[in-house]
């Protein structure tokens, strides 16, 4: 955790930036004809992503914080997100692959360079000392969306890790209960939260239940199995729009082998293991299970209220188990595994009501629409969220396998389109609970 003397600060930035920086190294030591190739319309060639994380670097760390001379300075338009859609990309003149391993190189030199020199403050805020957060956390946000291009690529595996744990809980109860109540929702003292988690407020949450654990791919192809893509009646219209347009009949990358779910998973054929939360769903997918289960999806409120409330402390938690950094017992995180642990695999991460794997395994869907909390103030720039607020985006919780421990807390927030499914994403369900139920 960021904090304590200005040499902390440094030390722990700069692990930051490095451990991202051997994260992007892994996702792009591959031929340059997979770096430059567009695996899907959906995703950058990777060799964009490599060379656009040096292009925010050098634009944030090296010129704006170090307040150094620009080293690419007409690179800023090439790998700006809002001047070219994804799927325009390839088209652009490019860094090449050793081009972009160059730049990237020499833009971390300057960076550190600037760590070294300018002013940060102990515990404050700064806007330095941010920044440096900020970028640590866009060049693994980055190393995600790789993640999900290779995900996307055809072709043999390029990519390997070991198996998750296994289960690890004894029977857990199907929902936990969480009381109506106020908690503080958001912070306002971390000191890597991005704007949009910002400031802390209070907000009210009525008495609900939550799954303990995310839906399965077990019971999601129940659903699948008992003709759910076929009944408008589960579906919003515009989630019933989109799924008989685009013929989508299961979760992207499962198909049927002799009666039984099959998926491709980094280059792997491989059966759909039962008991891991079911992966690659839309928000559409998710909604229309929950309607089919007789529940309803989480608000992001009562998702956060599960994950941080402390009801013996009245206290907010940084992370579901605690203020103590993740580790490998208590979240699926970081690509140390190339997929979702089965439920019950992470005891130690339960959150004090008793909610597992809320953070790491898969992002979780939440019925919210993206909006700025009360008291927002855009920082440092209107484009990382502001510009996303409104009805197009739906907010995701708690991080997946693909997510690194610097971009996720029990604060963070992520959002996407309602149709999106090529990102890691599952869910879990909520209800309401009878008037016998309320505690
Ligand atoms: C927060 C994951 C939605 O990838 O579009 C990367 C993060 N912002 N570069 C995204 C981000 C600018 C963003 N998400
Ligand atoms: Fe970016």
């Amino acid at each position: 955790r960021p904090g304590g003397t200005a040499e902390d600060l440094r030390a722990h930035a700069a692990a930051a930036l490095d451990r991202a920086r051997r994260r992007t190294a892994a996702l792009t030591d591959i031929d340059d004809t997979e770096l430059t190739r567009q695996h899907s319309t959906l995703m950058s060639p990777l060799v964009w992503d490599l060379a656009h994380v040096g292009s925010q670097e050098e634009i944030w760390l090296v010129r704006d914080v170090g307040g150094r001379e620009p080293l690419r300075p007409d690179l800023d338009e090439l790998y700006d997100a809002f001047q070219h859609p994804r799927s325009d990309r390839p088209a652009l003149p490019l860094l090449g692959p050793d081009e972009a391993r160059a730049y990237v190189g020499q833009v971390r030199d300057k960076a550190l360079d600037a760590l070294d020199r300018v002013p940060l403050e102990g515990d404050r805020l700064t806007t330095s000392a941010f920044a440096f957060g900020m970028i640590a956390q866009h060049e693994q946000q980055h190393d995600e969306t790789m993640l999900a291009t290779h995900q996307l690529r055809r072709g043999d595996p390029l990519l390997e890790a070991p198996a998750p744990p296994g289960r690890r809980a004894g029977s857990l109860p199907e929902e936990v209960v969480v009381p109506a109540g106020s908690f503080v929702m958001g912070t306002s003292v971390e000191p890597w939260a991005l704007d949009n988690e910002r400031p802390a407020h209070e907000v009210f949450v009525d008495a609900f239940a939550l799954d303990t654990v995310p839906v399965t791919s077990g019971r999601y192809a129940a659903f699948v199995e008992a003709g759910g893509y076929t009944e408008p009646r589960w579906w919003s219209e515009e989630g019933w729009a989109y799924v008989t347009r685009h013929g989508i009949t299961a979760p992207r990358f499962w198909y049927r082998d002799e009666g039984r779910w099959r998926r491709r998973r980094f280059g792997v054929d491989e059966a759909v293991p039962a008991d891991e939360p079911v992966l690659h769903v839309s928000f559409h997918e998710a909604e229309a299970y929950a309607a089919w289960a007789g529940k309803r999806l989480p608000t992001e409120a009562e998702w956060e209220k599960a994950a941080r409330h402390d009801p013996a402390s009245g206290r907010s938690l940084r992370y579901p188990w605690g203020d103590g950094e993740p580790t490998a017992e208590r979240a699926n995180l970081g690509q140390r595994h190339l997929r979702p642990a089965p439920v019950g695999a992470y005891p130690d991460g339960a959150s004090p009501v008793g909610a597992h794997q809320l953070i790491g395994d898969v992002w979780e869907w939440t019925a919210t629409e993206f909006a700025g909390y009360p008291g927002f103030t855009a920082f440092p720039y209107r484009e990382y969220s502001e510009v996303f607020f409104g009805s197009d985006h739906k907010v995701l919780r708690g991080g997946s396998f693909g997510t690194d421990p610097v971009a996720i807390r029990g604060t963070f927030r992520n959002w996407d389109y309602p149709i999106r499914r090529q990102i890691f994403t599952g869910f879990r369900c909520a209800r309401d609970l009878r008037r016998d139920e309320v505690v």
